[in-house]
């Protein structure tokens, strides 16, 4: 409980930070977007990573509050650089507890007219697990927020209980190539296997494709020559404060 309780008070003090990732055009290389993602930092060292806190948050609770806000300050920032001229997407995280919260349709709403955002520069990413989970429920509000004008993409797709019948039930935009697949392209067969055929099938589903966590040049060429037309990843730079990321556009 040790977390929860600073948790609550680095929430209380302002200690949260959004960072982002760029994601770029396979093709040219340009910024076409962003994935937003939570830092606990005091004087720039990481008190926690997200990967400990988030689940604490979850447990907790906690969630409902750092996720929100998590959100409006993506909505914030997108509609600063929107006004500059860059209209990039920013996508956010969203964890299962949050998403399933009554009211969290109307509060993203809120969120988007209050920043004066148009909604597409918005993509919420979300999991297998939480969409699989929540059943009739999710795939309801999954609609909803998509008539907002929001975008969804599916991240680390193919690590969790993948039943592919369920892309065609489930209104998804994007489908996220998880690390782990991305890593080994260039060196391992089935890894470059894997990852061809989720750019074919999210070609053929008319959905977009991102993969992540592309490191190497070799590991671009290939999604490149598969099809893949978003890349996100250290090869492009890593997440970053919102003044440094803004030197990119
Ligand atoms: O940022 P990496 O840099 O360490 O993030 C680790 C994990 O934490 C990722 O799985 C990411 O999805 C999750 N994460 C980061 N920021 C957020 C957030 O704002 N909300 C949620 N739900 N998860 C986040
Ligand atoms: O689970 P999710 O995909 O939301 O989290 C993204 C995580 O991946 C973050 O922890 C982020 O810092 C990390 N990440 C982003 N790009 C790279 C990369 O190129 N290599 C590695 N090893 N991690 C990355
Ligand atoms: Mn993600
Ligand atoms: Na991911």
């Amino acid at each position: 409980m040790r977390i929860e309780s600073e948790l609550r008070k680095a929430i209380r003090r302002g200690d949260l930070k959004l960072h982002y990732q760029p994601k770029v055009d396979a093709d040219t290389g340009a910024v076409v977007g962003a994935e937003a993602l939570m830092r606990w930092q005091v004087d720039g060292r990481d008190v926690y990573r997200p990967d400990q806190f988030v689940p604490v948050a979850e447990e907790t609770g906690l969630i409902g509050v750092i996720g929100k806000w998590a959100l409006q300050q993506a909505c914030r920032q997108a509609a600063t650089w929107h006004r500059r001229g860059h209209g990039i997407t920013i996508a956010v995280n969203v964890a299962a507890p949050q998403f399933l919260q009554p009211g969290f349709r109307a509060s993203l709403q809120e969120l988007l007219a209050e920043s004066e955002l148009p909604p597409q520069l918005i993509e919420l990413e979300l999991t297998e697990r939480m969409v699989m989970s929540g059943g009739e429920q999710s795939r309801l509000l999954m609609r909803e927020i998509k008539e907002l004008g929001v975008s969804l993409a599916l991240d680390d797709f193919g690590t969790g209980y993948s039943s592919l019948s369920y892309l065609k039930h489930f209104p998804i935009d994007v489908l996220k190539i998880p690390r782990t697949f991305v890593r080994d392209v260039a060196t391992d067969s089935d890894s470059a296997a894997i990852t061809e055929a989720i750019i074919t099938m999210a070609q053929s589903l008319a959905m977009g494709v991102v993969a992540e966590g592309v490191e190497t040049a070799e590991q671009a060429a290939f999604l490149r020559a598969a099809g893949c037309t978003v890349l996100q990843g250290f090869l492009f730079g890593p997440p970053m404060p919102a003044e440094e990321f803004a030197t990119l556009l």
